[in-house]
């Protein structure tokens, strides 16, 4: 069923030698974690403090905006803090999950090298580690933690099992997104041990009033080209909401790529999707953001970011067009600029 117990102890041996005179580690997510990295890192957490008997901490940058995750962390009383340069002490390791250095997406300082990765996002040949363990036909980092967890000899608590069952299901859209035979094993060990309670109110939130807002102004402002929509949301509160929106734009009928871009913190956030198995949507947005920013994702989901320091409203709005007018010629389209309004009172046309 999972990858081979050999394989995982071969694992352990090394991250066992990774770990010889460390003597606190630090397991850190991507910036704005979602649940994959999350509950990957509490899991990589608890195996090297009750396994390696290291002591470790999970850490994040960025901010966990989406209702969900923000339920997630606080009905499973999650231990997770914002990275602070009080973590960087002698002795102190970094493991990273659900990332890798220098992808631009976490607050790991460039001139540091991690201990550990383990993630299912393609290896970067600029990354430098003792242990790395990526597998990228993995549809969640969730599923490799989990194959860890149950290899590791430990109580599989319930509220990890919960974590890591959220971890899965969100990330591949209940299992319906570049899930593979893994990710469903590892969901079907793990359901069992599951709060199935709990897990009901993490994917029920109640919702801020905020979210209705930016809800409101991505539908005014989307645009569809054929088999494509782009969203701009302008300033948003956190930057969750544009791989929320871009998801959510993609389950309109007939669309089959969908980017949304927002405004947050100095930078211009950028998520694509698309329905499309083969999209290589990682690949096509580090293309399309180029040497403005930096991108990251697998097949049919990616994000990235473009640093804008002044902000400057018309700068920000040439940005977004650009990118969008570039989404369309990637797609092979050149009359880019007919996009029609989402929200059309025109009859369509199907
Ligand atoms: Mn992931």
């Amino acid at each position: 069923m999972f990858t081979n117990t050999e394989e995982i102890q071969q694992c352990y041996r090394k991250i066992e030698e990774a770990l010889k005179g460390t003597r606190r580690l630090v397991v850190l997510t991507h910036d704005n974690p979602d649940p994959d990295s999350v509950s990957s890192a509490v899991t990589l957490s608890y195996i090297v403090k009750n396994r390696f008997k290291v002591p470790s901490v999970v850490r994040y940058g960025g901010i966990v905006g989406r209702a969900e995750n923000r339920a997630m962390i606080r009905v499973l009383g999650l231990r997770v803090a914002l990275l602070t340069d009080k973590d960087f002490k002698p002795g102190v390791n970094f493991a990273m999950v659900d990332t890798q250095p220098k992808t631009g997406n976490s607050s790991f300082p460039k001139n540091r090298k991690p201990l550990i990765v383990i993630d299912h996002h393609p290896l970067r040949k600029t990354t430098r580690v003792d242990f790395a363990d990526v597998r990228t036909n993995y549809g969640a980092t969730a599923t490799i933690l989990t194959e860890y967890l149950m290899e590791s000899g430990l109580e599989v608590p319930s509220t990890l099992a919960t974590a890591l069952s959220y971890g899965i299901s969100s990330e591949t859209q209940d299992l319906g997104r570049e899930a593979g035979e893994k990710d469903i094993q590892a969901y079907l060990a793990l359901f069992p041990l599951s709060n199935k309670k709990i897990l009901a109110q993490i994917e029920h939130p109640r919702l801020p009033r905020d979210y209705f807002v930016t809800l409101n102004r991505a539908l005014h402002h989307s645009f569809v080209y054929k088999n494509a929509v782009a969203t701009t949301l302008g300033e948003v509160q956190n930057p969750d909401f544009v791989p929320f929106i871009a998801d959510f734009m993609l389950r309109c009928e007939r669309i089959s790529w969908s980017l949304c871009v927002g405004r947050f913190k100095e930078r211009i956030v950028v998520s694509i999707r698309t329905t499309n198995t083969k999209g290589e949507a990682g690949n096509f947005l580090r293309r399309l953001i180029g040497k403005k920013g930096t991108a990251g994702g697998h097949g049919m989901i990616a994000g990235g970011q473009i640093p804008c320091p002044t902000m400057e409203h018309e700068h920000c709005t040439k940005v977004e067009e650009e990118l969008i007018q570039g989404f369309l010629r990637k797609l092979g389209y050149k009359e880019a600029g007919e996009m029609t309004p989402l929200l059309t009172t025109e009859p369509i046309h199907t």
